[in-house]
């Protein structure tokens, strides 16, 4: 059976503070139409898609803030993306503003699902690496409270075998952690999914923005290699309520080649054709986890030296 899946990394442009959720629901419908005319399987969307990125906002009333979440998933404004998922036989991974009530008490999280081609939900992931901080912090050019808003990830990194593979999901700041894939490549993920909203400034340095694109490619291609796995990062792009944010998105290869990558700020759909069985090379050679690894070295080098173990 082939392991060919075309795969959809659907950017989308900037999703102002005032557009409610249609406004976004209608263009991930239109992006969706555009990836089923170019026969994808899956499409992947950003990270918190449904809204503007509203963590460079410093809020107090709890209200305002919950108004950013999702309580249910779908619930009556996604309803048409799972529809439309299952009309087109598309599956999609989508990044939203998770409010759950669980264990008597309400969470909140960044996160990120995947939905099958019958527009059923198969994955759950809650974003673990939390980047920015909790209070306003006047140092700062512009605000990233992720630590006032969320929780950390509940969730661990598990990987769902469906769509004819393996998949993981990750979010944003996740894919600068080698942690992160590692422990997809432990479970043998043959294809990470993630969305970032990435500012092209640093709020505390002058760091340019050719320097930022650069370490986003370097640690998504870097996973994908040292895990014999596809990725797929996809931007939320362009300039939102007057912050400009990181394009790029791109569709990675096991080599850790970029295979297609978006050339605008806006909506815009790439695809690839990913063979599933281009992970096996890898996997079963430079990066054979059972043959090569050594924990346990890593674990007397470090005891040895102080330093902490690295698993
Ligand atoms: N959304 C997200 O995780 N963005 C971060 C920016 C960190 S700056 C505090 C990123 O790693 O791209």
């Amino acid at each position: 059976m082939s392991r060919v899946l075309t795969v959809g990394a659907a950017q989308l442009g900037p999703i102002q503070r005032g557009d409610g959720r249609a406004v976004a629901v209608g263009r991930m419908l239109d992006l969706m139409a555009r990836a089923h005319a170019r026969g994808c399987d899956v499409v992947v969307f950003p990270e918190l898609t449904l809204t503007t990125f509203f963590a460079r906002w410093y809020m107090e009333d709890q209200a305002e803030i919950d108004s950013w979440f999702e309580r249910e998933m779908p619930g009556p404004e996604t309803q048409p993306l799972f529809d439309a998922a299952r009309a087109m036989g598309l599956g999609f991974s989508l990044g939203y503003a998770e409010l759950a009530e669980e264990a008597g008490g309400v969470r909140r999280y960044n996160t990120a699902i995947l939905v099958d081609k019958t527009g059923t939900i198969v994955g759950k992931y809650r974003k673990v690496h939390l980047p920015g901080h909790a209070e306003y912090d006047p140092e700062r050019k512009f605000q990233h409270l992720e630590k006032r808003y969320f929780e950390v990830g509940d969730l661990g990194f598990p990987v769902w075998r469906t769509l004819g593979g393996v998949f993981g999901m990750c979010i944003c700041n996740d894919r600068r952690w080698p942690e992160t894939y590692r422990v997809m490549g432990l479970q043998g993920v043959e294809m990470v999914l993630l969305g970032y909203n990435t500012p092209t400034e640093n709020a505390l340095s002058d760091e340019p923005e050719n320097l930022r694109m650069f370490h986003s490619d370097l640690s998504m291609q870097a996973g994908a290699y040292q895990n014999g796995t596809w990725v797929v990062g996809v931007a939320k792009a362009g300039t939102e309520d007057g912050h400009p944010m990181l394009g790029g998105s791109v569709i990675i290869a096991p080599t850790g080649e970029i295979v297609a990558r978006c050339e605008t700020l806006d909506d815009e759909l790439i695809t690839a054709e990913c063979d599933l069985d281009d992970c096996a090379f890898i996997k079963e050679t430079v990066f054979n986890f059972a043959a090569h690894r050594r924990t346990e070295h890593y674990r007397l080098i470090a005891e040895r030296t102080g330093a902490v173990p690295p698993d």
